[in-house]
């Protein structure tokens, strides 16, 4: 409590000076902690001021955002910027100017956040409250509540709770006492029965067609595991979506989603139950073809169309390689007799970035470690007459991580932050 009196004494005084005459404009990179502090912020400052408005300077494109703004009826809208004369004053929260251009010129009078302070210190701002060490800025609002002893409505503490949820990846990536307190908090405000209808919203409407391809063209693989084909599909992510659902199939050990994705490329997405390792299991079947690999319970590879031999559909050539296969060897290959204790670190790496990327839009997102210390080591290069490329392609991330991320929509950037 005394640890943060001085923040809601300050929070108190500085909404003293709130007059009826202004509207506000609150702006926001729109992710559920972002959603969640503006109806926070906006509540503080109900019936003090003439209007507030909560405006998002990106898309909104995942399916749980979209299911958050809409059960939880956040009164958010797309941000015109010629409109930002109609308004007397500007915050922002989860955020802060330096971090998108559209909020860069605008003159915040109010900024709170939880990401790492600016390079510069930030002037003008009546209420400054960045605080890195926190989860989320949701967890940052709760206290303020608390402070200013108000209570949260049902849909603004469930809206809360999520944004933590969402910050934290559920206490696994981050979060500490502030958070957990918070979270403790609002839980007893929260209509969990919302909360779980908006964890739940997993998909879009117009997803379904490719789940039924997948059932469709489902077999079973190497006896405990399958593969769909999905066809040619405007993103992976949608791969990953698919392959992520078929994790909870039990009995399934693992699924290998593949699908053509722009620019000519057969995507493969792995996923298992860690029974085996699947990054070596991708990266036997695919390497020599493209980049491939990952950890054990998430892969992905990629090749170009142009790798499947002539006359045979790439959803045949995709099942031979899965089905005959088989790992190779983690120490020294003939190949290349100065192998480390990795096969081929550079497939490995894009391969394993890319996975971990993937897994950002799962519940259980993998650690990084395995990308990383491949990184470091030196990229080998494979001689192989099969290769068709010398360099691994940098797999785009899928964009959505919550946190981290997806980026033409909210996710993009900072889903997973
Ligand atoms: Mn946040």
């Amino acid at each position: 409590m005394s640890a943060t009196s001085p923040l809601v004494a300050a929070m108190r005084q500085w909404r003293h000076t709130l007059s009826k005459e202004e509207r506000w404009c609150i702006l926001i990179v729109a992710d559920p902690d972002a959603l969640a502090a503006a109806m926070a912020l906006k509540r503080i400052m109900q019936h003090r001021v003439k209007a507030v408005d909560i405006m998002r300077v990106n898309e909104v494109t995942r399916p749980d955002n979209l299911a958050m703004i809409r059960y939880l009826h956040i009164p958010v809208k797309a941000w015109q910027p010629e409109k930002a004369a109609s308004y007397d004053r500007f915050a922002v929260v989860d955020s802060q100017p330096h971090h998108h251009v559209s909020l860069k010129d605008i003159p915040f009078s109010l900024v709170i956040d939880h990401h790492p302070l600016p390079p510069e210190p930030y002037e003008g701002a009546q209420l400054y409250d960045v605080r890195p060490d926190v989860g989320a800025t949701s967890s940052m609002m709760t206290r303020y509540l608390q402070g200013l002893r108000i209570t949260p409505a049902p849909l603004l503490a469930t809206a809360m709770l999520y944004g933590i949820r969402t910050d934290t990846a559920a206490f696994e990536r981050s979060g500490g006492e502030d958070d957990f307190r918070a979270y403790q908090w609002l839980s007893r405000y929260a209509d969990t029965a919302i909360l779980r209808r908006i964890l739940r919203s997993e998909y879009l409407r117009e997803w379904l067609p490719l789940f039924s391809r997948a059932f469709r063209s489902l077999v079973d693989c190497r006896g405990a595991g399958a593969q769909a084909w999905l066809g040619e599909v405007s993103s992976s992510d949608l791969l990953v979506a698919v392959a992520d659902f078929f994790t909870r199939v039990h009995g399934l050990r693992w699924i290998a989603v593949s699908g053509i994705a722009a620019k000519n490329t057969v995507v493969v997405i792995f996923r298992g139950d860690g029974s085996r390792d699947i990054g070596r299991m991708a990266d036997a079947c695919f390497y020599d073809v493209g980049s491939a690999g990952g950890h054990r319970r998430l892969a992905r590879a990629e090749f170009p169309l142009s790798a499947v031999p002539e006359g045979m559909k790439p959803q045949e050539f995709v099942l031979r390689r899965l089905q005959t296969r088989k790992l190779r060897a983690i120490t020294a290959r003939p190949a290349a007799p100065e192998a480390g204790t990795e096969a081929a670190p550079a497939e490995k790496t894009a391969a394993a970035q890319a996975a971990t990327a993937d897994a950002a839009s799962t519940a259980r997102p993998e650690k990084a470690a395995d990308g990383k210390s491949a990184e470091s080591k030196p990229a080998r290069k494979t001689v192989s007459t099969r290769r068709v490329r010398e360099h691994p392609r940098r797999s785009t991330p899928a964009p959505d991580s919550h946190g981290g991320r997806g980026n033409a929509d909210e996710e993009s950037e900072r889903e997973n932050d």
